[in-house]
């Protein structure tokens, strides 16, 4: 048997896997910047990637993927127990065997006059407790060069894989990018992830959704942690002490942006600061004090481009000047860099768009999507050390002691500015009962509410059910559990407008949350929660009235009384094993909106 990666166990299954997909050759990722250089090189003489201006944006290319593989799809992504019921109502389900069956035919031949790369990676620091290892089989350079940047590849992972047992089997094949038999399938129950007819981000960089949310939260469940679709970010007081919060808000609806805040002025001024140490990803374990302690196991930001600018998110912007691939934003041909729409305001006038077609900027309507120069779902690839806000915990072992989880989503009505939960047990409850409008992360509609349990309605590995039974579960196992907080950056007036001003300004409502975690604020008992005194978010600097902050901090009654007919319609569907406590949570929230 020829050796790729010296381990045993692991070169059987790459063999297997290479007799199965017939590459013309297998090359093993090594890690090192020179074969990084030699596959971009590769990549740009084929037209996979188009080198960037290299004065302005050293070490940045762009990638446009096919046009009907944009986004992640839900409905071609599955869940392959081996009993229908542990992966849920929610989830699609395959039994194991049609699933293998089903894509080795699709596999077959695949890899043909291609490459296959093994590129071992590791989630979390290679060596620590939190570490989970994997190995990708893929035929694109394109993944490997993301999977560089988005993980922690090279022969040293390998080193820390041992006999490799228990490492993730990951096979990812372009095969035709044919939609019709685009598969994204995952086998809990054997650490295994296959992934076909995709080239776009969360569908085949198999280290990110499919392996640190699905199969790590089966995992999690298993072993008594919990990975979750979440943000951390510090913040710094003027005396220097930096509190945790981790957040989770669904696929593009502010968690980049969130987690790489700029103060406004008065804070700023007043000496706080913010960390980043992850914008989407959080695995959670209780530490020896009895916190919950979290780290990000990736290793850059694979972030939405349209909305990013100076004003919006500096430290993105600046984050993505080197060493980034930016995927289906626009070109900009005079220069040789990159656009989208919300970059600034001048449109590009000799311009390629994301479908590779001349942009007619004078075309341009910011309400039709089709007119765009940028995939609203275009994307940067960017290092985390390249972020002038990185957290010095991000390469922390032992991650970070939280104080708040905070759930949001985007709702125009229903939910107010900002709400504390009850405890742990209401707070699970609130996050069983997320909603959001939804985005183009994700093909579909764009702007229906839907339900999004803790934002992972699309990335729990098993039973929707067992998973809240999971959150319930751990709250008994955390003496100095974070408090549980519910925000809404995106409550609309009559006209569609955004009524908070959202963005950094955030941060005024991430400091009521921190301050009543710490007991320094009163609040007031609602229906649904603790809800603050507007006099206890600071206003100062904002072109907001007091009474406009009333009206965001307001529960409108009636409209709760719709969504519970809603979530009883959602409970019902995740069907028999939602805890029964949550039920009981139901029904008191029922009780006290009277
Ligand atoms: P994923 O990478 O898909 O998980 O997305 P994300 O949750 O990291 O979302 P991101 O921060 O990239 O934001 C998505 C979109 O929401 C962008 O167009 C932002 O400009 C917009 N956005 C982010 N924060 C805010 C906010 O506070 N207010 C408003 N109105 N829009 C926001
Ligand atoms: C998301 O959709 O939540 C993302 C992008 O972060 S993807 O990697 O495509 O899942
Ligand atoms: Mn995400």
């Amino acid at each position: 048997m020829k050796e790729i990666t010296k381990i045993p166990y692991i070169d059987e299954w790459i063999q297997e896997m290479a007799a199965m997909t017939q590459p013309d050759r297998i090359v093993l990722i090594d890690g090192t910047e020179a074969q990084a250089e030699d596959l971009r090189a590769q990549a740009v003489s084929t037209g996979e990637l188009t080198k960037l201006n290299q004065d302005l944006l050293p070490g940045c290319y762009l990638h446009r993927t096919a046009i009907n593989d944009v986004a992640r799809v839900e409905g071609r992504t599955f869940i392959c127990t081996s009993k229908k019921e542990d992966a849920g109502n929610i989830n699609n389900w395959m039994a194991p065997a049609e699933c293998y069956a089903k894509l080795s035919k699709l596999y077959t031949g695949s890899m043909k006059g291609r490459t296959m790369y093994v590129i071992p990676y590791s989630m979390g620091q290679v060596g620590s407790d939190f570490a989970k290892y994997g190995i990708e089989l893929t035929d694109s350079i394109y993944v490997v060069l993301n999977m560089l940047i988005m993980t922690r590849v090279g022969l040293h992972v390998l080193d820390a894989m041992g006999d490799g047992k228990g490492f993730i089997k990951g096979l990812h094949a372009r095969a035709d990018i044919d939609e019709e038999n685009r598969y994204i399938c995952h086998f809990p129950e054997d650490n295994t992830i296959w992934s076909v007819n995709s080239g776009y981000g969360g569908n085949v960089l198999l280290g990110k959704k499919c392996f640190a949310l699905r199969i790590a939260s089966y995992l999690g469940k298993k072993e008594g942690w919990m990975a979750e679709h979440m943000l951390i970010l510090g913040i710094e007081y003027p005396d220097g002490e930096i509190r945790y919060i981790s957040a989770a808000f669904p696929s593009a609806c502010g968690k980049t942006n969130l987690a790489m805040l700029i103060p406004p002025e008065v804070y700023k001024k007043a000496g706080y600061k913010v960390w980043c140490v992850g914008d989407d990803i959080a695995w959670l374990r209780v530490g020896k004090d009895g916190r919950l302690w979290a780290i990000n196991p990736e290793n850059g930001f694979f972030g939405v481009a349209p909305g990013t600018n100076e004003h919006s998110n500096p430290n993105a912007l600046h984050t993505t000047t080197k060493n980034t691939i930016f995927t289906n934003v626009a070109l900009d041909l005079d220069t040789n860099t990159v656009w989208w729409e919300g970059l600034n305001n001048d449109l590009p006038h000799n311009c390629i768009d994301w479908k590779g077609n001349v942009w007619d900027y004078t075309k341009f309507d910011k309400k039709d999507k089709s007119t765009c120069a940028a995939h609203p779902n275009s994307r940067f690839t960017a290092m985390a050390v390249n972020c002038p806000c990185l957290s010095s915990e991000f390469d922390n072992p032992a991650g970070v002691p939280i104080s708040a989880i905070v759930f949001g989503g985007r709702r125009a009505k229903t939910a107010p500015l900002v709400y504390q939960s009850f405890d742990w047990q209401h707070g699970t409850f609130v996050g069983s009962i997320m909603a959001s409008e939804t985005t183009a992360a994700a093909a579909g509609a764009v702007g229906v509410v839907r339900r999004d349990p803790m934002a992972m309605r699309p990335f729990v590995g098993y039973d929707m059910g067992d998973y809240w039974a999971h959150w319930l579960d751990m709250g008994k196992k955390i003496p100095n559990a974070p408090k549980i907080f519910h925000v809404n950056w995106f409550r609309t007036d009559d006209e569609g407008h955004f009524i908070w001003p959202g963005f950094g300004d955030n941060m005024r409502v991430l400091l009521w949350i921190l301050a009543r975690c710490e007991g320094k604020v009163e609040a007031k008992e609602t229906a649904i929660g603790y809800i603050p005194y507007a006099d206890d978010i600071n206003i100062e600097g904002l072109d907001i009235d007091k009474a406009v902050l009333e009206e965001l901090l307001t529960v409108d009654v009636a409209s709760w009384k719709t969504d519970i007919e809603n979530i009883k319609e959602f409970y019902a569907q995740v069907g028999e094993r939602v805890p029964a406590e949550l039920y009981t949570q139901l029904k008191a929230l029922e009780e006290r909106l009277g």
